[in-house]
């Protein structure tokens, strides 16, 4: 690593998944071609915690890969600043706009987007959209500072930084565009023009498995720093991929840091989606419910174990373009990061917020599915506990907690005491399960497991879905 860089990347969401991910791979990037131009100021949007810490210690900080016993640490150094944006007094619309930075990346979760589920569009009434609109000087949302820093660059006549969504998003990319220059005509239609004509906003995929840091997390830091405390290291598995759309202009040779790049991430992000996050949801809701703490304890759950690997290739991985034996290998590889035992991915974690995730990970492969004639036993056990763990949550004197934005809204179908009814209710969610193909079918067989997972449990009604070929696999 050269010894100082300069900053030529800003990234917002200083969290742990930017610094396992963006901020080591820019760091091998740098190892390999010595371009010292690629600094990151990376900017905590709301909490200064990891700033401080960070700044307590040179903005260096520990990575630790878990592989089931064995750790690989490494120091990262490639933020240049650590920036608490609420108290930033440079302001991070100006940083933006600084010559020297030719990107700005974003981990800022997908309601870091103000977009609108129902319109796809900007969600121009809400509360923090509001605020920016009316305060240019201190934006407090990512698409206020991303329009006032190009609002900068524009009235100087300079190059824009290239835009890059990191988020867990379907089409990141073309929706953070979509946000961007809505945002952006609702201050000045020429700011919006200008920014459709000259801004590139690629779509990227990143996969990591990250878990909050532990104390003994902490001590293994310690122990290879010789020593010394680091205040925040960071947690993960060794498995990382991070697909980036082509785009023009400088950058730092991530692929020489393990990134790759392609003309369209479609497939890769639909495939990660898909398999990894939707098979999470399958084995978070079913384990919660069947007494499991984390995804490794489910996965290694013979039966459970059977169902996710039979719900990877006979469900969502007939509705993806990867090709018989990549599907495989796929699948082998994610059973194994599921069963990784030193990773702590707990149930209340993957968990929340499952009325955002169940469209694009859960619900768009089963709508194809069933126009394409298939079963989707997976899909419908997974609806029904989702439901079921969701009344559980809501019980009185509840031990399994849900974090859901829409649990409010959920109460009163969960009182429904007939299970068909009760999948009925939930299932005309528009706004949670769009328009499914063949309800009634849908209906039923959801019903149908909400009523044997309170009547049999979870093992049986698991049991009951396996194809005779997966059962014999114990996943
Ligand atoms: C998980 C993801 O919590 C969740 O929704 O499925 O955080 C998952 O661990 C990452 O997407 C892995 O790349």
């Amino acid at each position: 690593m050269p010894r100082s860089l300069a900053t030529g990347i800003v990234h917002l969401g200083c969290g742990s998944f930017h610094r396992a991910h963006q901020a080591l791979v820019t760091q091998h990037a740098i190892d390999a071609d010595r371009d010292p131009r690629w600094g990151i100021a990376a900017v905590a949007m709301s909490r200064p915690s990891v700033v401080n810490a960070l700044r307590a210690q040179d903005n260096l900080y520990t990575t630790l890969l878990h592989d089931g016993g064995k750790v690989n640490a490494e120091v990262v150094g490639t933020i240049t600043e650590a920036v608490h944006a609420p108290s930033d007094r440079v302001g991070v619309a100006r940083r933006i706009a600084d010559p020297g930075v030719r990107i700005v990346t974003l981990t800022v979760t997908a309601s870091g987007y103000c977009i609108s589920p129902a319109t796809g569009r900007l969600d121009a009434d809400c509360d923090p959209v509001q605020h920016d609109l009316h305060c240019r000087t201190r934006p407090s949302t990512s698409i206020g500072m991303l329009v006032g820093g190009l609002d900068v660059v524009r009235r100087r006549g300079g190059a824009p930084p290239v835009v890059i969504s990191c988020d867990n998003m379907t089409a990141n990319g073309r929706q953070l565009r979509r946000a961007v220059i809505d945002f952006a005509s609702l201050r000045d239609q020429r700011l919006a023009d200008w920014i459709d004509r000259n801004v590139q906003f690629p779509s990227s995929v990143v996969d990591r498995i990250v878990q909050p840091a532990t104390a003994a997390d902490s001590a293994v830091a310690r122990n290879w720093l010789g020593g010394i405390e680091d205040l925040s290291p960071v947690s993960a598995e060794p498995f990382l991929t991070w697909t980036i759309e082509d785009f023009e202009g400088e950058r730092p040779r991530w692929e020489l840091g393990g990134a790759r790049f392609v003309a369209d991430v479609t497939d890769y992000e639909l495939a990660k989606l898909r398999l990894l996050n939707g098979t999470h949801m399958l084995l978070a809701y079913l384990g919660a419910l069947d007494g499991h703490g984390t995804i490794a304890e489910a996965s290694a759950d013979p039966a459970l174990g059977a169902l996710a690997r039979q719900f990877m290739l006979r469900e969502q991985g007939t509705t993806l373009t990867l090709p018989d034996t990549e599907l495989h290998r796929t699948v082998d590889d994610l059973m194994v990061r599921f069963r990784n035992p030193a990773i702590r991915h707990d149930m209340t974690r993957v968990g929340r917020n499952g009325s955002d995730k169940m469209i694009p990970r859960v619900v768009d492969a089963m709508a194809e599915n069933i126009r394409a004639g298939r079963p989707t036993p997976g899909a419908a056990l997974l609806i029904a506990a989702w439901i079921r763990w969701f009344d559980a949550s809501r019980a009185p004197g509840a031990v399994m907690e849900l974090v859901d934005p829409k649990a409010d809204t959920l109460d009163e179908l969960s009182a429904i005491a007939d299970p068909h009814r009760r999948a009925g209710a939930f299932l005309h969610r528009t706004d949670i399960f769009g328009t499914l193909p063949e309800p009634e079918r849908v209906h039923r067989e959801v019903g149908d497991a909400l009523a044997e997972l309170a009547r049999d449990g979870v093992g049986a009604a698991v049991r009951r879905r396996l194809l005779p070929e997966f059962e014999r696999s114990n996943g």
